[in-house]
């Protein structure tokens, strides 16, 4: 029954496969090439990230879930009862189930989430474990305008809850255009409560981007294999590498396909030659500073009205408002 609730629920703006094929043939026909890393996600891409997420290197979920289990009674207080929380890439709400079990009487929950398939599983998982909490699914991508679901009962005020640092695989204008949608999104009464992936070392930041496993080499190359899969293309996974490397002065993680070889790739009929060596971008991963962060808000208008960092101050959280 919870999962044929969350099935009919489901608002359904999952991006088409034209969306796909346009922004791959705009990236490769770029110097240098890149491709945008939304679209890891596919279902096999959504199980590699859960799978990085339990690798010894990739230390942000395990930081973060234990810093949001510290900071949510005074996240309860600050956010009062019968809140409609909103979560933009809701992956596999495992950070949810916490915050929503901790936060007073959430009247609705909408995660939007451009996986179709972890979406299903997720809010199917969340309605058996939280029935009194009405499930507003949304398969949509939210670097693009989405029109939010209106629960039932009248919430008492918006909470947008963004947390794993996804912000951080942004441009600063693609962050800022994010902020200020869900600053229009929660209204004047609402709030955001964000995971920001703190400046540390550099090692630890780059180990965590290049696990010994390899799942996150695996992970980045997916992202040929599903353009394979839905465009037909004929990338050969065997002439690409992952290399994430961390640009100091840039303060984030640059992640590329690097090409072991002179090449052409074909997609929907175009052709496109790669040199050896030949790098092509596929994911930022921004690290903030406190002041930094603080910056970029107000640049969307909103001001940290309360926030934490773990003991190490490796991750943070931070309350937005308007
Ligand atoms: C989606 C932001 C949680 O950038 O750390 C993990 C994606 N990419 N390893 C991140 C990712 C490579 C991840 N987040």
């Amino acid at each position: 029954p919870a999962t044929a609730r969350a099935h009919a629920a489901l608002t359904d703006l999952h991006p088409p496969a034209d969306d796909i094929l346009r922004d791959a043939l705009a990236g490769l026909s770029r110097t240098p090439k890149r491709l945008p890393s939304k679209y890891f996600y596919d279902a096999q891409g959504s199980r590699l990230f859960e799978a990085i997420t339990r690798q010894p290197e990739y230390y942000l979920t395990r930081v973060e879930q234990a810093l949001l289990d510290d900071y949510l009674p005074a996240i309860a207080s600050a956010i009062g009862s019968g809140a409609h929380v909103v979560e933009y890439g809701s992956g596999s709400g495992r950070k949810t189930r916490r915050l929503l079990e901790g936060l007073r009487e959430p009247a609705a929950y909408t995660p939007v989430e451009i996986s179709r398939a972890a979406l299903l599983e997720s809010t199917a998982r969340l309605a058996s474990a939280l029935p009194a909490v009405e499930m507003l699914p949304v398969c949509a991508d939210f670097t693009r305008p989405v029109p939010l679901p209106a629960p039932t009962r009248r919430p008492r005020r918006t909470l947008v809850f963004f947390p794993g640092s996804t912000l951080g695989n942004f441009t600063h204008d693609e962050a800022v255009g994010i902020l200020a949608a869900m600053r229009e999104a929660m209204g004047a009464d609402g709030r955001a409560l964000i995971g920001i992936d703190l400046q540390k070392d550099p090692a630890l930041i780059e180990a965590a981007y290049n696990d010994a496993a390899g799942v996150t080499a695996a992970f980045t190359l997916n992202l040929l294999a599903r353009l394979n899969r839905e465009l037909g293309s004929d990338f050969d996974l065997a002439g690409f590498r992952h290399r994430a490397v961390y640009a100091g002065e840039r303060s984030r993680i640059e992640t590329f396909l690097v090409s072991q070889r002179a090449q052409q790739v074909q997609v929907a009929g175009r052709r496109f030659h790669f040199d050896a060596g030949e790098a092509m971008l596929v994911e930022y991963s921004h690290k903030y500073s406190d002041g930094g962060f603080a910056t970029l808000a107000a640049a969307a208008g909103l001001a940290v009205a309360d926030g934490r960092n773990d003991p190490r101050g490796w991750f943070g959280l931070r309350l937005l408002r308007p």
